[in-house]
C-alpha cells in the first residue's frame, strides 16, 4: 500500500512536445516508440474544444448509440461514457475528420495509411471519486491482430496530478496481451481470453516506472494500444473530461472473436483489412506526399 501511494504521488514526467504550431517530429515519434506514450501539448485550440462540447450535449442528449450514465455506489456524480458516437453526432465528426487530429496522429504511426477505429467520450463529474479505471491495455479489448493502434486522448478540462492518467513506461515493448481488465470491477470482463496472462500487480511492483503528465484543455496524450495505464477516480470538485480518438495502422487486421459491437463491421471477416463504413481510411502516404509537394 506504502508503494502503491508512493508511486501514485511521485510518477515521472511524460516527454513532451508543443505542437500548436507544428506536426510531432522523429523525437516525439522516438519518445512513442520508448515510453509507449508521448504528451502532445496545445494539440487543439479552443475552436476544436468548443465543437467537441458541442457534441458532448448531441451525444448525452440522445445523439449517440451507445452511452452510458452510470453513478457508482456512494458516488454522487455522473461517470459517463460513449463510444462511435461520431457516426451520429455531427460535431464529433467534424473535431475528428474535419481538423488536425488525423494529421496529429498519422505523423506518429509509422504505416503507409491510417483509419479511424473509433471515437471515445469519457466524464467523469465532480463527485465521481470512485469512478476508478484499473490497469489495462485497450488492444486487449480489440478484436486486431497486429500492432499499430495508437489512442490519441485530449483533455477536455484541466487534469491535475491528482486525476492523471498513468502509464507503465515500456509495457507495450513485448507486444504482449494481457487479459481485458472488468472496469465494473467486480467480476471477469465479458469477453475475457483466460488464455493469456492475468494483469500483473503493477502499484506494487517496484522496477514499474510509471509515467503521468498534468494536463490544460487541448493537451493530448498519445500512447500505444499495448500500453498498460490507469486512472484514479475524481476527487475533485471539478469535472474531469477527454475525448479520445483512437486510430489503425496499416499492420492492422479484423481478428473474429467475440468482443463488443463498437470493434466490428458486418463487412469484415478474419483477416481483413480494416477499411469499410465505420472504420474508414483517413490517410495515406502517398496523398501526404502529393499535399506536401
Ligand atoms: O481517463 C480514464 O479514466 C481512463 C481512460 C482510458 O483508460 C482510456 O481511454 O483507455
Amino acid at each position: 500500500m506504502t508503494e502503491q501511494l508512493h508511486q501514485y504521488s511521485t510518477p515521472d514526467p511524460i516527454r513532451e512536445f508543443n505542437v500548436e504550431c507544428a506536426l510531432p517530429d522523429s523525437d516525439a515519434r522516438q519518445a512513442l516508440r520508448e515510453d509507449g506514450v508521448v504528451c502532445l501539448r496545445k494539440a487543439h485550440d479552443p475552436g476544436w474544444l468548443s465543437l467537441v462540447e458541442e457534441g458532448i450535449e448531441q451525444a448525452l442528449s440522445g445523439g449517440s448509440e451507445d452511452v452510458d450514465i452510470v453513478e457508482k455506489a456512494k458516488d454522487t456524480g455522473r461517470f459517463s461514457y460513449s463510444s462511435q458516437a461520431w457516426q451520429q453526432v455531427d460535431a464529433f465528426r467534424r473535431a475528428i475528420l474535419d481538423s488536425r487530429a488525423p494529421d496529429l496522429a498519422f505523423a506518429l504511426l509509422d504505416s503507409d495509411s491510417m483509419n479511424l477505429f473509433y471515437d471515445f467520450l469519457l466524464i467523469k463529474e465532480a463527485g465521481t471519486a470512485n469512478a476508478n479505471t484499473p490497469w489495462h491495455q485497450d488492444h486487449a479489448y480489440y478484436p486486431l491482430h497486429g500492432v499499430g493502434v495508437v489512442n490519441c486522448w485530449t483533455a477536455l478540462d484541466p487534469i491535475p496530478m491528482e486525476t492523471a492518467l498513468r502509464f507503465w513506461a515500456g509495457s507495450h515493448r513485448e507486444a504482449c496481451l494481457y487479459q481485458a481488465a472488468n472496469f465494473a470491477g467486480d467480476s471477469d470482463y465479458r469477453h475475457v481470453r483466460s488464455d493469456r496472462p492475468i494483469i500483473p500487480e503493477i502499484d506494487s511492483d517496484a522496477t514499474a516506472r510509471i509515467l503521468a503528465a498534468e494536463l490544460e484543455p487541448g493537451d493530448m496524450l498519445v500512447w500505444d494500444s499495448y500500453t498498460f495505464h490507469s486512472a484514479p477516480g475524481n476527487t475533485l470538485d471539478q469535472r474531469r473530461a477527454a475525448f479520445s480518438i483512437n486510430w489503425a495502422s496499416d499492420a492492422i487486421r479484423f481478428h473474429d472473436v467475440p468482443c463488443l459491437a463498437s470493434y466490428r463491421a458486418p463487412e469484415l471477416t478474419e483477416g481483413s483489412a480494416m477499411t469499410c463504413d465505420k472504420f474508414p481510411l483517413v490517410r495515406t502516404r502517398a496523398q501526404a506526399a502529393g499535399e506536401s509537394s
